[in-house]
């Protein structure tokens, strides 16, 4: 299937400096096959319960309207600041309740049998994307890792880098950016690390050079430019519940039916689309992870 030929040329050796490469043997590859590289979503291969056989958002959309609160509140500040931020070397140490606590080298990361999952990302003020993610899925780190029978949650964080970083000087949120997942949560395997997108290495300011990607939570569960990962017996802080508790909640899963406390979440704007679209719940996810949540109050548990 193409998608398997897809991740396994994508999985050879991407580096900053051979992923154009990589991109020209790609598009060689499906010129063999007569297809052009925008025809790859249309593939029965791209309706895989992971992919989205959505129309991607244009690149320019993807890097240049974006959440990174560390570059500035403004959705166009990350697109200007982000360059700053230094990606190599880079390493994310994998720790806490695991009998075999590790440091990966990013360049070691870039190694794991990567894969093209088109997801989409519904961002908390309404507005969502579909992003062709280049990435793993986070169980496969975890495993390496061999979390213990305490692990119950696990914890993300992202780099504090406050002369690379102009937006943590001010405290809009309680640095370094902060997220977690309970265990079952993080094992699934809709859960990715995403280390690119449209066949490339990730841009700095969509979180390079690995970030989360959870897609049936909103936007800011998907943490960037991670430098650990913590596995914990007890539900850890989380930076937006610690600023406001009562609009952001630690699940945050996509809920049309519970509003933030200062607008709704039954609808949302597709980036490039001018009519409004329903919000579906669990991100258009329910059918894979609503499991999840059995016996929950997703009221309460917000
Ligand atoms: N470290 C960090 N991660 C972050 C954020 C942030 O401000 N800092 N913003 C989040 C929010 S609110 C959203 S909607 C997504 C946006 O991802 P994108 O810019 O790649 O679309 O990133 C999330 N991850
Ligand atoms: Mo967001």
């Amino acid at each position: 299937m193409l998608i398997r030929k897809v991740s396994d040329i994508l999985s050879s050796e991407i580096t900053p400096h051979s992923i154009y490469l990589n991109r020209r043997q790609f598009m060689a590859g499906a010129a063999g096959l007569l297809l052009p590289v925008s025809a790859i979503a249309a593939l029965p291969a791209a309706k895989s319960p992971f992919s989205s056989t959505e129309k991607p958002n244009s690149r320019n959309d993807i890097t240049s309207y974006n959440n990174y609160y560390e570059f500035g509140s403004g959705k166009d500040e990350p697109a200007i600041y982000a360059g700053k931020l230094k990606t190599r070397p880079w390493t994310v140490t994998v720790d806490g309740e695991v009998n075999a606590a590790r440091t990966f080298d990013i360049d070691s990361l870039l190694k794991m049998k990567l894969q093209e999952r088109i997801y989409r990302l519904r961002c908390v003020e309404g507005w969502s994307m579909v992003i062709p993610w280049v990435g793993f899925p986070l169980a496969e780190l975890l495993k390496q890792v061999q979390p213990t029978s305490r692990a119950k949650f696990v914890a993300f964080e992202t780099a504090l880098r406050p002369g690379e970083m102009p937006g943590v000087a001010r405290r809009v949120l309680d640095w370094p950016y902060r997220e977690g997942l309970r265990i079952d949560e993080a094992m699934h395997p809709l859960t990715i690390l995403a280390v690119g997108l449209y066949g490339e290495v990730l841009p700095n300011q969509n979180g390079a050079p690995i970030r989360l990607v959870v897609p049936w939570k909103y936007g800011f569960k998907s943490i960037k430019s991670i430098t650990r990962i913590h596995l914990l017996e007890k539900q850890p802080p989380t930076s937006w519940n610690m600023a406001n508790a009562r609009e952001y909640g630690f699940y945050s899963n996509v809920n049309p039916e519970v509003d933030h406390p200062r607008w709704s979440q039954a609808s949302e704007r597709r980036i490039g689309e001018f009519f409004k679209r329903k919000t579906l719940p669990f991100n258009g996810y329910g059918e894979q992870v609503a499991a999840l949540y059995r016996g929950m109050d997703l009221v309460k548990n917000f």
